[in-house]
């Protein structure tokens, strides 16, 4: 049975050496953005994770692009909640050995492609920079490369024949899109299903002219930093696992890879499932509101 109390928890954090965080779309549901899974996973009564493969984007370019509209948006009008504020200053060294005083590193293995953990660290190193100077200062002052978006980034955009691959958080990002999210909203009422944008007018490659795609990990194809992940599993000795339903593999299996070598792990979950029965400890609720109580 796993353990909710509070003070076991700090005391075996406390004594952790190399800490990750595996995060799942729960963390971000605070921001407003959507989860997969539990209920938030329905866009035009259509089941999101149906949507995230590289069989509809091949059968539905223009459905799946739309859908991607859609989550862009939302992830452009998203601010990081308390719990990314939280997980950013675990990125300090000068926070997080206030809890962890042993501390050698530190890893957000996250599962999202919203950004909002790399803002929420960017936006804490400038108050940081701000307030003690120089940039040699800003480098020291977080553990290097700490945030692994594995699933990739929602405004990549993606050639699907050259190696063109480029933040764009234009939007919309082709004119096209603007016009069939507007008129799908006009129409909605009047039974409106779908509109069909032709290939020519979908987002195409400033490089060579192709189709271009969302720069998202869809089922079936291989997550980004794999190998760094697995050196960092291989260490770690505390993983705090947050807002994933953790049904999608490889991620479903970094907590018990860490639990097999002696580490600990530690659910934070609104509803948590049979999934977290075998972990350490597990707190239930809102990671933007458990998170914060818990270092404040
Ligand atoms: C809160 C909260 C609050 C809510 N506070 N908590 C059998 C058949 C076919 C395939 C497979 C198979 N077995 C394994 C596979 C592989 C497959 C897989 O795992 N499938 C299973 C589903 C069966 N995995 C893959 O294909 C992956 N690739 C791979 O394995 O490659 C191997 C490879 C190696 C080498 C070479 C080549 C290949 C790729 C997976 C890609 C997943 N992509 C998506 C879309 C990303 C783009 C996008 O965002 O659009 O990733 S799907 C979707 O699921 C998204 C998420 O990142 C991912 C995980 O979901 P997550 O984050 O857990 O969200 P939810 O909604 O499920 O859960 C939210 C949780 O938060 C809930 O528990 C709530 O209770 C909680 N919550 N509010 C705290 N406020
Ligand atoms: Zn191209």
């Amino acid at each position: 049975m796993p353990n909710s109390s509070v003070e076991a928890f700090r005391d075996a954090f406390r004594t952790s050496q190399h800490i990750i965080v595996i995060a799942g779309a729960g963390l971000s549901a605070a921001s407003g953005i959507p989860t997969f899974r539990d209920g938030g996973g329905m866009w035009r009564s259509l089941d999101a994770t149906a949507l995230a493969t590289p069989e509809a984007f091949s059968e539905n370019p223009s459905l799946v692009w739309q859908f991607y509209h859609y989550r862009r948006t939302k992830a452009l009008e998203a601010k990081p909640n308390p719990a990314h504020e939280v997980i950013a200053k675990m990125s300090v060294p000068l926070y997080i050995r206030k809890v962890a005083p042993e501390v050698k590193s530190f890893h957000l293995v996250t599962q999202n492609v919203d950004r909002l953990s790399v803002t929420a660290l960017d936006s804490l190193v400038e108050r940081l920079t701000a307030d003690s100077g120089t940039a040699p200062a800003r480098k020291r002052s977080i553990f290097p490369n700490s945030i692994l978006e594995m699933h990739g980034r929602i405004f990549d955009v993606k050639c699907t024949v050259c190696d063109y691959c480029a933040e764009d958080r234009t939007d919309p990002l082709c004119p096209a899109l603007g016009a069939a999210d507007a008129s799908f909203k006009d129409y909605h009422d009047a039974g409106s299903k779908e509109v069909n944008i032709p290939l020519d007018e979908l987002p195409r490659c400033p490089a060579c002219g192709a189709l271009a795609r969302p720069g998202v990990v869809w089922f079936g194809e291989k997550p980004y930093h794999l190998d760094e992940i697995n050196s960092i599993i291989y260490k770690a000795d505390m993983c705090l696992v947050i807002g994933t339903s953790s049904t999608v593999r490889p991620a479903s299996t970094y907590a018990y890879r860490v639990q097999r070598h002696g580490g600990k792990v530690a659910v934070f979950n609104k509803d948590p499932s049979e999934k977290d029965e075998r972990a350490d400890f597990v707190f239930a609720g809102g990671c933007e509101t458990v998170l914060p109580s818990l270092f404040p």
